[in-house]
């Protein structure tokens, strides 16, 4: 049998996987979760069925939520996920030695529950093993109300802005997570693509700026992604992601890490002209 699934990326435009096998299909009450195996691509998964990561390639979009913030705060001892419950970048996140928290916050306690079982490389820090790891199966903005002052770092790993994540593109969002930042926190959220979501990027650029003094986007290739042309906002209390980087600090890193860099650190942050335009003040 021949089985492919395509994701549509916009009413004329689609990627497509050869897919082996269907792990899991199912639904909780926010949405629809499938993990598929795909020839290419190895395991997939979807929610609401938009790709949110292949093992292939969701080192990209992993390294790239996490380190560009965690190497320019100086000192990222608390660090909240709201998302993200593949447990893709809790992962990344405790490489960093001086990290003595993570913490996850996903609404969805399926996405948890399927990714240790089926994405055990993803979920590798989120199935009970590591003590510097903690869970909550919560709604974020619930989670960030009740946590003030908490937190140095907040990375927003969440899905297209529909279904359960609309309300974390919102200022009224923007306004909690600033309060639960510490007075030098840095947050970063994924901001969709550059070539095709320009609204949706205007719109949560200019939410952001009302409640950060430093917001400024920054980019990688995520070959399954819309387009393969993903971004993601850095909104920060005090650093600047380019002028407060520390490149001595990102090259004497102690671990491997596959696409992020001391030198891609700086060109993620070098925008075209059309993707610096969809954000113009
Ligand atoms: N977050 C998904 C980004 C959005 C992808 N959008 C799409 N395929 N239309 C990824 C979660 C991984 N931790």
């Amino acid at each position: 049998m021949d089985m492919w699934y395509t994701e549509k990326h916009s009413e004329n435009v689609g990627i497509t996987m050869r897919v082996t096998q269907t792990l899991f299909s199912g639904s909780s009450e926010f949405q629809q979760l499938d993990v598929l195996d795909t020839l290419e691509y190895g395991r997939m998964m979807l929610l609401d069925g938009l790709v949110m990561l292949t093992e292939r390639d969701e080192f990209v979009y992993h390294d790239m939520i996490v380190h560009p913030a965690l190497f320019v705060h100086p000192n990222p001892e608390r660090v909240l996920v709201i998302g993200g419950g593949d447990g893709g970048s809790i992962r990344e996140i405790t490489k960093h030695p001086q990290v003595k928290e993570a913490v996850l916050c996903e609404i969805d306690g399926l996405v948890i529950e399927k990714s240790i079982e089926l994405l055990p490389q993803v979920a590798c820090d989120i199935d009970g093993s590591n003590p510097r790891v903690t869970l909550h199966v919560d709604d974020g903005l619930a989670y960030i109300r009740a946590h003030q002052n908490s937190f140095d770092v907040i990375l927003v790993d969440s899905t297209d802005p529909i279904g359960p994540a609309v309300g974390l593109f919102e200022e009224d969002f923007y306004r909690l997570v600033h309060s639960a930042l510490r007075p030098d926190g840095i947050m970063v959220a994924q901001s969709e693509s550059p070539f095709y979501h320009a609204q949706i990027q205007k719109d949560m650029y200019r939410n952001m700026r009302t409640v950060f003094p430093i917001v400024e986007m920054y980019q990688a290739f995520i070959p399954t992604y819309p387009s393969g042309y993903w971004s993601f906002a850095f909104a920060s209390k005090k650093y600047h992601p380019v002028t407060d980087f520390k490149r001595e600090r990102a090259a004497a890193r102690t671990f491997y890490t596959k696409y992020y860099n001391e030198d891609l650190h700086l060109g993620a942050f070098m925008l075209p002209t059309f993707a610096r335009e969809n954000i113009a003040e």
